[in-house]
């Protein structure tokens, strides 16, 4: 048995129901290719992808066939020049008795085959289909924060599968790893954390170029390249004295390890650098700013065509908690913003979304909006650190719809318009999250987490997207054993794809109602980040304060607070400073307030935080009721795998409402309107 899922490339025998799947089957058992160059990498990715794709799923072997035209009775795969096509990009369409997957590159054709082969199994395929997708975003990147030794920071879901006992591993797991994220179009990989500790500073050194070629030989047959995490003070581990991007010794030493590095792994994407923070080495050691440390590193890469891409989510995290004025949140403004235009063409900024830290709540990163000249990405957190890690179900994918959404007000450019270089015109640009995954048989520890990896690229790829197709898809596609195979089961298929739809579309809101209230955020154990611990940060040097007493909580971040509203553009600045236009939602992250304040439905704030802690822990409990009602439905590993922790969620979730609850009833003295046991 192997010892990892398949993940939503879980084919089995379709079972052909009407004339739609039937024509669509017919039509696979021919393949023909237009002009391929059978001997390119990822060519023969996508023959392989079609081979295993009409053996499982039709039983027989597809007949394959070049060409340098399409063909009747038959799936044409035609490498194209179509300039509505753009970078990988792909048409599939269908005519008479054919189909036709179309692209520029072999990237394209590779995800438009997934994406023919997802159709196909999802019952789509009809006589019609005429579809041209391009991907929104030109970067599509997974961050792993593993480490050489082979834990992972934030990993909920067992130990890395690129690194144990400090060397790498390439085998057949990396090769299932590449198809599944190559089939939702992930595009770019970091496999290393950002925080480089130990052996990954020696990940660009002679011990292990070997293996760094392998495995970004093997993710390039998927067209996914691959980054590394490096550590900013590295010339110091190898003699110099300094690590001062403004010292020529030290711009040589880089540019010559950039020469053996390529040298060594010619399909190296380039570098992601935390610097300056949380302990991490930068720039500011040597009285240097971002850019001068990110400039540095992207003069020496640029000859290879390498990219810096350089995190934002710098912050002093040893504040002293009694001072009123410094805001955290402030933070990746002040030190980037007035560097806006100031960096090399092949420097991306990596913000993440919020000013704090992938909170179930915060609002948008001022500096969506705030930059208006540098290469921008966004980057998400689909590991789930602070929303239920893995063990409670979170479905992550609508608040990055949301987050996508929002208007910055600059040119009146979403987050969308902004990361995915529309609005600057820019190719050096994109979304990336930091990944959910390790080596368990399921790959997330949840089996629905699944559904935030196949959803992010999936998003990344087309935002337009939305999230209940999205779980849908992820469902059928990923419970397809269960719904295709029998009679019995395919009844049934509706129903469980509805009701996993259902548990994953109402569990952000579920989550986020037994939570820090309002968008305060924290209130987690500090170090753990997992479960509740209203005071746990109050009174540390991380920043993260909800400053409740006995008559208001919240922070007040108005031009009469700490100022942060000021970092947005007018129109969203008025939006927040105004307590009655600012998002409920957010109400607490910009506002200090009585309890006693009376919300928009009529709730004071203390009566809204008793009743979303009463509902939130109750709708856990009706969560697992719909899981159960899939038993005997679905496979039993399955069920039961996710059984355990749909019981935890259940449990836990009413430890958060009543530790929160305890903890205000206590502070106010102000009693529950409906009388409801609070501790
Ligand atoms: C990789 C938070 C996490 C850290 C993480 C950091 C970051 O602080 O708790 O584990 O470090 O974010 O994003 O760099």
């Amino acid at each position: 048995m192997l010892m990892y899922s398949s993940l939503w490339l879980n084919y089995e025998k379709l079972m052909i129901s009407d004339d739609v799947e039937k024509r669509a089957a017919d039509i696979l058992k021919n393949v023909c290719f237009v002009s391929c160059d059978g001997e390119n990498r990822i060519f023969k990715s996508i023959k392989k992808e079609i081979e295993t794709a009409s053996e499982i799923l039709l039983g027989e072997k597809s007949t394959i066939s070049f060409s340098d035209k399409k063909e009747q009775n038959a799936l044409s795969v035609c490498l194209v020049r179509e300039d509505k096509l753009g970078k990988e990009g792909f048409r599939i369409y269908s005519d008479d008795n054919a189909f036709t997957i179309e692209a520029n590159d072999y990237n394209g054709l590779l995800y438009g085959t997934f994406e023919f082969i997802e159709m196909l199994r999802l019952g789509k395929l009809t006589k019609e289909v005429n579809i041209i997708k391009i991907p929104d975003n030109p970067l599509r990147m997974l961050n792993h924060w593993d480490n050489m030794t082979g834990d992972i920071e934030r990993g909920y879901s067992g130990n890395s599968f690129f690194f144990a006992d400090n060397k790498m591993l390439i085998n057949d797991r990396t090769v299932m790893y590449a198809r599944a994220v190559s089939s939702v179009g992930i595009n770019a990989v970091v496999i290393n954390n950002v925080n480089v500790k130990g052996e990954a500073s020696y990940l660009i050194s002679k011990k292990h170029y070997d293996d760094v070629r392998k495995l970004s030989e093997l993710f390039a047959d998927y067209g996914i390249r691959l980054f590394l995490s490096v550590n900013y003070a590295l010339p110091l581990e190898y003699g110099l004295e300094s690590a001062d991007p403004l010292d020529e010794k030290v711009c040589e030493w880089w540019k010559s390890k950039c020469v053996e590095i390529y040298e060594n792994v010619p399909l190296l994407g380039g570098f992601l650098v935390k610097a300056d923070s949380e302990g991490r080495p930068g720039p500011f050691s040597y009285g240097r700013n971002q850019a001068d440390g990110a400039n540095m590193l992207a003069r020496a890469i640029a000859p290879f065509d390498g990219i810096i891409i350089w995190r934002c989510f710098v912050y002093n995290c040893k504040q002293d908690w009694r001072d009123e004025k410094t805001d955290r949140a402030k933070s990746g403004y002040d030190y980037f913003h007035s560097l806006d235009g100031k960096f090399e063409e092949n420097v991306i900024l990596q913000i993440k979304n919020g000013p704090m830290d992938f909170q179930v709540r915060e609002p948008i990163s001022p500096l969506f909006g705030g930059l208006e000249n540098t290469n921008q990405m966004l980057e998400v957190q689909i590991a789930q650190e602070y929303t239920g890690q893995q063990r409670h179900v979170c479905f992550l994918i609508p608040w990055f719809k949301e987050i996508l959404a929002f208007n910055t007000h600059m040119k009146e450019a979403s987050v969308a318009d902004i990361v995915s270089g529309r609005v600057m015109g820019n190719k050096n640009a994109g979304m990336t999250a930091v990944c959910n995954t390790g080596d368990d048989y399921n790959w997330t520890g949840h089996d629905l987490a699944g559904a935030n990896l196949y959803g992010f690229g999936k998003l990344a790829f087309d935002t337009s997207l939305s999230a209940t197709d999205i779980a849908a898809n992820w469902a059928r596609l990923y419970l397809s054993q269960a719904i295709g195979e029998s009679s019995f089961a395919k009844r049934n298929g509706e129903k469980i794809v509805n009701t996993v739809k259902e548990i994953l579309m109402k569990s952000w809101p579920v989550y986020e109602k037994y939570n820090a209230p309002l968008g305060i955020g924290w209130m987690v154990v500090p170090g753990i980040h997992y479960g509740p611990d209203v005071d746990g940060y109050e009174y540390s040097p991380w920043g993260t304060y909800h400053k409740a007493d006995l008559h208001a909580i919240g922070r007040d971040r108005t031009d009469n607070g700490t100022g942060y509203v000021s970092q947005y553009r007018e129109e969203n600045k008025k939006m927040y400073e105004n307590v009655e236009t600012c998002p409920e939602e957010l109400l607490l992250f910009f506002h200090r307030l009585p309890y006693n304040y009376v919300l928009k439905n009529g709730k004071t704030v203390i009566q809204h935080i008793y009743d979303t802690h009463f509902e939130g822990a109750d709708e856990a409990v009706k969560l697992l009721e719909e899981w159960k009602s899939l038993e005997g439905l679905i496979s039993k590993d399955v069920y039961e795998r996710a059984l355990e922790r749909f019981i935890h969620q259940a449990e836990h979730s009413k430890e958060w409402r009543d530790v929160i609850n305890s903890y205000f009833f206590r502070k106010t003295g102000i009693k529950d309107l409906q009388g409801r046991e609070i501790y």
